[in-house]
């Protein structure tokens, strides 16, 4: 009988993580992830994965540990024996790596050097091959120079974030070329789902929606709504990021769908799906507007299309509708979807609004 592949996986209580858990669970793999250690549970988006380790059963396996620490990076990767490690761990968010340079740069730059590091050795000492995955970002792209943009564009980073994952992106190719690792670099335009960060506009929109629809919010405080951005589903895009690893070759690769929508598009459908006028909610708050913005991007996917033969599956109304579904179910209503007729929510609202 031949073993099941071993994959480890940074940043898999994150929105991505537990997407790709779930894929490479399903797809036979015995899968590890890397968590810290926190004061309260932070597992909830795996939860549903997790089976306890003293069971038969059990092919999710957790271990403690933080790409600040390469000593339990180096342990972990000792202990696992991956044949695959998927680099997802990160401060991911843009407007907070502004207040928090340093320590973004520290996990997202030096985090990523310090996990190749330990795969460098740990391949040398066992001439066992890892691939290894690099989560990238169009944020790399930043002040963009060419629409849409592809592998070949350059990068203008804007924020410490991506500043952080341009070096990455360069130590990923480094280590690729210099020492004949098996490392790619996935860009991925901004993607989305139920179990997007509360704090990202998309589910930070549909959260409100859900909530001002329950009566439990009655503002919603945003910053610029005018940047654009091309956003996808979280679930087709850690496929790509598996796919990547399954080619003969290693390479980069721009993940995204080729169509860009500015922030006021995204409240239109999510305020509209519930038959409610964003207007009437939307407030400005300057708190949430960025020192450098990234205005517009767009990418081009043709390349990652061609090679990998991988496709989005759903389009942008469809992913809008499908947070505000989930997070209306969330909140204990009935998703639009489930509804006959969208009117009843408005009458439900009046009743909670008057
Ligand atoms: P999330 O913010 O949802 O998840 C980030 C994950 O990283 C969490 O599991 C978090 O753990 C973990 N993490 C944070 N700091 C550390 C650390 N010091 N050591 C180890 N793990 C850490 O991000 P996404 O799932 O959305 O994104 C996954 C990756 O893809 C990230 O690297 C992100 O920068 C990148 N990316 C995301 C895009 C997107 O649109 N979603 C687009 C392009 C790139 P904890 O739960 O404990 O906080
Ligand atoms: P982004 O996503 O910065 O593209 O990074 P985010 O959802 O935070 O911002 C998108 C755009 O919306 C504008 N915006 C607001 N953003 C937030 N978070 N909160 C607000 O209230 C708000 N109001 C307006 C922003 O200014 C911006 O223009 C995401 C992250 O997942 C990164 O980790 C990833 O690399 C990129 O996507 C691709």
């Amino acid at each position: 009988m031949t073993q099941a592949k071993r994959a480890l996986i940074t940043g898999i209580t994150g929105q991505d993580g537990s997407y790709l858990a779930e894929l490479l669970l399903e797809k036979g793999y015995e899968v590890h992830g890397i968590i810290r250690r926190t004061s309260t549970f932070n597992t909830d988006r795996i939860d549903h994965i997790y089976v306890d380790p003293h069971s038969e059963d059990a092919r999710l396996f957790l271990h403690y540990g933080d790409l600040n620490d390469g000593t339990m990076l180096r342990r972990i990767l000792e202990e696992v024996e991956p044949n695959e490690v998927y680099n997802l761990g990160a401060q991911s968010h843009v407007r907070v790596s502004f207040d928090s340079p340093e320590y973004t740069v520290d996990t997202v730059a030096m985090g990523a050097l310090r996990l190749m590091e330990a795969i460098r050795d740990y391949q040398q000492r066992t001439d066992k091959e890892v691939r290894f995955y690099q989560a990238g970002s169009s944020e790399m792209f930043g002040k963009v120079q060419d629409i849409p943009q592809k592998e070949s564009t350059p990068f203008y980073p804007r924020s410490p974030y991506a500043c952080a994952k341009v070096y990455a992106h360069w130590q990923t190719v480094n280590y690729r070329e210099s020492y004949n690792m098996f490392a790619c670099n996935g860009i991925l335009f901004n993607h989305e789902s139920p179990r997007r960060g509360e704090t990202f506009v998309t589910r930070k929109i549909t959260r409100a929606v859900a909530r001002i629809v329950a009566g439990k919010q009655k503002d919603l405080y945003l910053g610029n709504l005018d940047s654009k951005r091309d956003w996808g589903y979280a679930k087709d895009y850690v496929r790509a990021m598996w796919m990547m690893l399954q080619q003969d070759e290693p390479g980069d690769y721009v993940v995204a769908t080729g169509e860009t929508h500015t922030i006021k598009e995204f409240l239109d459908i999510a305020f509209d799906y519930v038959s409610l006028n964003w207007h009437d909610y939307v407030k400005f708050d300057p708190r949430y507007l960025r020192p450098a913005e990234v205005d517009i991007l767009i990418g081009d996917p043709s390349h990652t299309q061609q090679t990998l033969g991988w496709k989005p599956s759903i389009d942008f109304p469809g992913l809008v509708k499908l947070m505000v579904d989930a997070d209306l179910e969330a909140i204990g209503q009935t998703p639009i979807s489930k509804q006959s007729d969208a009117a009843t929510v408005r009458s439900a609202i009046a009743g909670v609004m008057s």
